[in-house]
């Protein structure tokens, strides 16, 4: 497995829980501790410079871990399942733009905020909605290899999708392309038990989020990394861990501080998942 962190491009609303400093900082500092993924948050992938951030990530030697797309939520008010079909073809355009930029590193495009809110719709109707929408992308992830990542979200953040169980009812009526993102700040509220989730996800896990239980950066909380690490290796997971953490007490302190508590720990467990397979 490998060290990525979420970087949060120029947004209006408030997204606490990624580093929005100075990009060549971040990537500089980033790759001094060994990270070798930048996961970008793009609220407009039709405005970004994306040439121009891809170059930047490479001159430092890291790759993008994954797009995601929650900004497109938070500043357009875009979801997959808009009852409203044109505010729905919007996203579903803004999808197809991630997913493009996404291939330039064969990365995965989340599917977290951007799935919609259930409001007062059935469950049984979102879904609908929800799977209908994949399978609209299905061609373009199968043209560009992407991959999309459906990530439970905890109870106060959302009221669609908060499990691991739920996210798989939908990986499995989807297609080869679509995939899960377990965040642990949200598992750790959701599940009952961190590490039996990461066994039930096993090979449908595709991306991987960190956090402390409260939202700080791994090892200023009470999580047991190396368990989780463990399990994570145990399903033959070995893509990228990206810290999606309150920067605290500042971005440089929040990177050091992740490496620091994983480093040594994925050290130990890839030498041994490397052996095996
Ligand atoms: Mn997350």
């Amino acid at each position: 497995m490998k060290l990525s962190f979420v970087y949060m491009l120029p947004i209006k609303t408030e997204f606490k829980y990624a580093i929005k400093d100075e990009l060549h900082e971040a990537l500089k500092l980033a790759a001094e501790f060994g990270f070798k993924g930048i996961e970008y948050n793009i609220p407009n992938p039709f405005e970004v410079d994306f040439k121009r951030l891809l170059k930047l990530t490479e001159d430092y030697g890291l790759r993008i871990s994954a797009i995601s797309t929650g900004s497109a939520y938070l500043e357009y008010g875009l979801t997959i399942t808009h009852p409203n079909s044109s505010i729905r073809e919007k996203a579903l355009k803004f999808m197809r733009k991630y997913i493009e930029h996404a291939s330039a590193h064969n990365s995965g495009v989340v599917v977290g905020l951007i799935r919609g809110r259930r409001d007062n719709r059935a469950v049984e109707e979102i879904a609908e909605s929800l799977i209908s929408s994949i399978r609209t992308l299905e061609d373009h992830c199968s043209s560009y290899d992407v991959f999309l990542l459906i990530e439970p979200l905890n109870r106060y953040e959302t009221d669609y999708i908060n499990s691991v169980e739920e996210a798989l009812q939908i990986v499995e009526q989807t297609g080869d392309y679509v995939k899960l993102l377990l965040d642990t700040f949200h598992m750790n509220i959701e599940e009952r038990n961190m590490c039996d989730a990461i066994l039930r996800a096993g090979r449908s896990i595709g991306h991987v989020h960190i956090a402390e239980n409260n939202r700080l950066p791994p090892g200023l909380g009470s999580i047991c990394w190396k368990n989780v690490v463990q399990h994570f290796y145990r399903v033959g997971f070995n893509g990228y861990l990206s810290l999606e953490a309150l920067p605290r007490p500042s971005f440089k302190e929040a990177l050091k501080q992740t490496a620091e508590t994983l480093n040594p720990i994925v050290r130990g467990f890839q030498a041994e998942y490397d052996n095996q397979s």
